[in-house]
């Protein structure tokens, strides 16, 4: 086997603080354990689906046994505040618990036939072997929305997470496989991104992956779709987002206030659900923009072991990335930063900052007032503490600005007008929409993705991703004895 070389995964509390060193593979290494996948997999397949169900429901429960520590490593590795990756790891249990169900469940359908003594069925399949390649944000809940109901199909799963939160990563699957999963159903690959394509490319020419699901940049989601359509694959794409949020004339102003401060700043705008601008209406605009701003100055940013609003952003590659977006943000807008902005250090620092902000990737938090729907901030994902703040002065208008980015996942509506709820629901291009809440925090059996940029209109999450991890095998039995022709011996009354 090639060999591999080593990646380093530090805090983004403390840079100098090691969390796990790991190798990287090379792209055969990724293609052997699909192969390794496959052959595992016929046998998983045999399993009774219920009985799938009940290995799901023993990882639920070793999650349980386990979460504590999984939250704080989740907490150490990518600064995610520890209220939020105890929410996270729950969100596993919850997953867990559903699919528990699923396997008593995972029903087919008898149809009727058009001929007499002859009975249509139809049965769901496992694709084979699922290749899940994830991101770092939601180093373990994300993985288990796909992994979970992968799994109880009847699937083998080569997971490719993340770098950067590889020890959250070893923890999880290490949890998983000791839950009484046989040898070779669920393997993890460490690789980057390059070797990943190389691999996956082979593994899918070999035929040996079948599915491919990604939550990831819009960039990398186009490249894996390209890549699967050359092998007439079709991916479960989760991409970024350009989440709108709309404060109509007669909204709950206070609530509208503290779903932007949780949707644009929880964290630290690291969501793919994040809030990226608030389009307010022209009469309540000053108001809200206010009391947004107070709110913003009072928000507790920090180290996320203790009680923030949000800790450091994820890793070096993403605070690069975020000064990028703040270089546009300072040449062009109206900036409501509440003691500054850009990273906030002892030179720049922050009113009321737990801890000490030189050793992590800390940020202010940054309002710009005054968007235009022609700017880069208005436009692309920002994946950080910034929310653009904009007027409209009719809800068509409001609707237009919301979809303009061609972005799809998440959006929201303060308002307390039932009408409008509804003509912003028809008008949104968004897969999800919050009435009065965050654009982020989605419950975990609700259908979640996005259309448009944000993916390629498959869902995760509750029943509807069961279409993801099975295909729909039919069936037909004739009894009659006779050989019945359908559409040529059918009776015309
Ligand atoms: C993501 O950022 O990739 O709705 C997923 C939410 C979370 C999931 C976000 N439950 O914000």
């Amino acid at each position: 086997m090639p060999s591999g070389y080593a990646y380093a995964s530090t805090s983004p509390i403390d840079v100098n603080d090691l969390v796990l060193e790991v190798e990287l593979q090379r792209a055969e290494a990724f293609v052997d354990t699909a192969r390794a996948a496959h052959r595992a997999q016929r046998a998983w397949a045999a399993v009774p689906s219920p009985v799938r169900g009940q290995v799901i429901g023993n990882i639920g429960k070793l999650v349980e046994a386990n979460a504590e520590a999984l939250a704080r490593l989740v907490t150490r590795e990518i600064g995610k505040p520890i209220a939020e990756a105890r929410g996270e790891v729950q969100e596993i249990v919850d997953t867990c618990a559903f699919f528990l169900g699923e396997g008593r469940r995972l029903y087919g359908q008898t149809v009727p036939s058009e001929m007499p003594d002859k009975q249509l069925f139809t049965f769901r399949t496992p694709v084979g072997v699922a290749a899940i390649i994830t991101a770092g944000n939601f180093p373990v809940a994300v993985p288990s929305w796909y992994i979970v109901p992968a799994l109880l199909c009847g699937n083998a799963v080569v997971w490719k997470p993340a770098e950067y939160s590889a020890a959250s990563a070893k923890a999880f699957y290490d949890i998983f496989t000791s839950a009484g999963l046989p040898e070779g159903v669920l393997n993890i690959v460490f690789a980057d991104g390059e070797e990943t394509f190389k691999g996956l490319d082979l593994a899918l020419e070999a035929g040996v992956v079948h599915k491919v699901g990604f939550t990831g940049s819009t960039a990398v989601g186009r490249r894996i779709g390209e890549l699967c359509g050359r092998h007439l694959q079709t991916p479960c794409l989760e991409l970024g987002g350009k989440n709108p949020m709309v404060v109509t004339e007669d909204a709950d102003l206070d609530l509208a206030v503290r779903g932007a401060l949780f949707a644009g700043f929880g964290s630290a705008g690291q969501r793919c659900t994040s809030l990226g601008t608030a389009i307010v209406h022209e009469s309540v605009h000053a108001e809200f923009l206010r009391r947004f701003v107070a709110a913003t100055e009072e928000a507790v940013v920090g180290d996320p072991t203790g009680d923030v609003l949000f800790g450091p952003l994820l890793d070096r590659k993403f605070a690069d990335h975020f000064e990028r977006i703040l270089d546009t943000v300072r040449e062009h807008h109206v900036v409501h930063g509440s003691t500054g902005i850009g990273r906030i250090t002892k030179d720049n620092p922050r009113k009321g900052f737990q801890g000490d902000p030189d050793r992590g990737l800390y940020y202010h938090p940054t309002i710009v007032d005054g968007v235009r729907p022609e700017d880069g901030l208005f436009l692309e994902e920002s994946f950080g503490p910034v929310v653009g703040v904009t007027t409209y002065r009719d809800l068509d208008e409001a609707v237009d600005l919301g979809n303009l980015p061609g972005y799809g996942l998440s959006c929201a509506i303060y308002t307390t007008d039932p009408n409008k709820v509804f003509r912003f629901r028809t008008g949104i291009g968004a897969g999800m929409v919050s009435v009065n809440n965050s654009t982020s925090g989605a419950e975990a059996h609700l259908p979640f993705g996005g259309n448009g940029k944000s993916g390629n209109g498959s869902r995760q999450s509750g029943i509807w991703v069961l279409d993801q991890f099975t295909r729909w095998q039919s069936m037909n039995w004739d009894y009659s004895g006779s050989l019945q022709k359908a559409q040529m011996d059918t009776a015309v009354i």
